[in-house]
């Protein structure tokens, strides 16, 4: 039996070396709801679904099932705020549990790395579902001091929806989960044309070739500034890179004058909580104003309505 309220948390690559501040209120956010979370020691990347999937396999398979078996020794399940690392743990988990042929090909292999076994004790989740249907918009609630009465366009991004048989969210191609969670937080979703297309960054696209990848992404920025949301929402910090980087980008590439701030899930869950918007790493969003939200106060810090 896994322990109850506590998580491996999986970094992955990209959020503690470019978004530090992501982590941060990802900590802030899940302890405050009563949540424990325990460092992944020597984990490695977990390695990116769009990437080492289509190189090999196997080797794929063995590399996320070693960070597998790091959370299986701290008894805990895995926790990611990243789309790939969600994609790539949670389907070699699911996987290697269902298939026992490659679960002893895989652990052959895991030998020759140290001390390693998988043995398919624990699950892997998204911070998006856990807040979506564990906490969920109603639990949210309680734990907010205030709401921020802005209008988003939601990202999802593709590996969280899916392959559809393996991600288990209710509708991979109409999902509210995002939209029914940030409501109770008093952001309004905005729709937008093609909005569950790619960000233009992921399946190894933006290394291959920026250009093809600019032109995903162009598009996407098009049919989202046909909106003119508050801000952008996403929950995976590839697209939460190819947001905030690809703007400047089209800027000064394009003709067009893109400043819509980029805030992934946890920044604004953190923020509503009572995080500091300098803390929530918020600042480096701000591009030019003061504040992004008005950060209308419901209540004080610990003071019960
Ligand atoms: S790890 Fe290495 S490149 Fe990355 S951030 Fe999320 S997907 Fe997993
Ligand atoms: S969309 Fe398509 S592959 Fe991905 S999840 Fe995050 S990066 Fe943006
Ligand atoms: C995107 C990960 S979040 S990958 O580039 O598709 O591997």
């Amino acid at each position: 039996m896994v322990k109850e309220n506590i998580f491996a948390f999986f970094l992955g690559c990209l959020m503690p070396n470019r978004y530090p501040a992501i982590e941060k209120a990802t900590m802030y956010v899940m302890e405050k709801l009563g949540y424990t979370l325990l460092d992944m020691e020597r984990a490695t990347c977990c390695p990116a679904p769009g990437v080492f999937r289509s190189f090999n396999k196997v080797d794929w398979m063995v590399a996320g099932a070693r960070n597998l078996c790091i959370a299986e020794r701290l008894d805990a399940d895995v926790i990611t705020v990243c789309n790939g690392c969600f994609g790539t743990l949670q389907e070699i988990n699911k996987h290697l549990k269902e298939n026992e042929e490659h679960r002893e090909l895989v652990n052959e292999k895991l030998k020759l790395l140290g001390d390693y076994e998988f043995k398919g004790i624990i699950d892997v989740k998204h911070i998006m579902s856990v807040l979506g249907y564990e906490v969920g918009p109603w639990g949210i609630e309680d734990a907010i001091i205030r709401k921020v009465n802005a209008r988003a366009a939601v990202h999802y991004g593709c590996h969280f929806l899916k392959p559809t048989r393996i991600r288990e969210i209710e509708s991979s191609e109409g999902p509210t989960i995002v939209e029914e969670f940030i409501e109770a937080l008093g952001v309004e979703s905005v729709r937008f044309k093609e909005q569950l297309t790619c960000c233009g960054a992921g399946g190894g696209v933006k290394a291959y070739s920026g250009d093809v990848s600019m032109t995903i992404f162009g598009e996407k920025m098009k049919n989202i500034d046909d909106v003119k949301p508050d801000f952008i929402l996403d929950i995976c910090p590839f697209c939460h890179l190819q947001f905030e980087t690809g703007q400047d980008h089209l800027n000064k590439n394009e003709d067009c004058n893109y400043g819509y701030p980029v805030i992934h899930i946890s920044q604004l869950v953190a923020y509503c909580m009572g995080m500091d918007q300098e803390f929530v790493g918020l600042q480096y969003q701000l591009m030019g104003r003061d504040y992004i939200f008005g950060g209308q106060e419901i209540k004080k810090e610990g003071e019960v309505l």
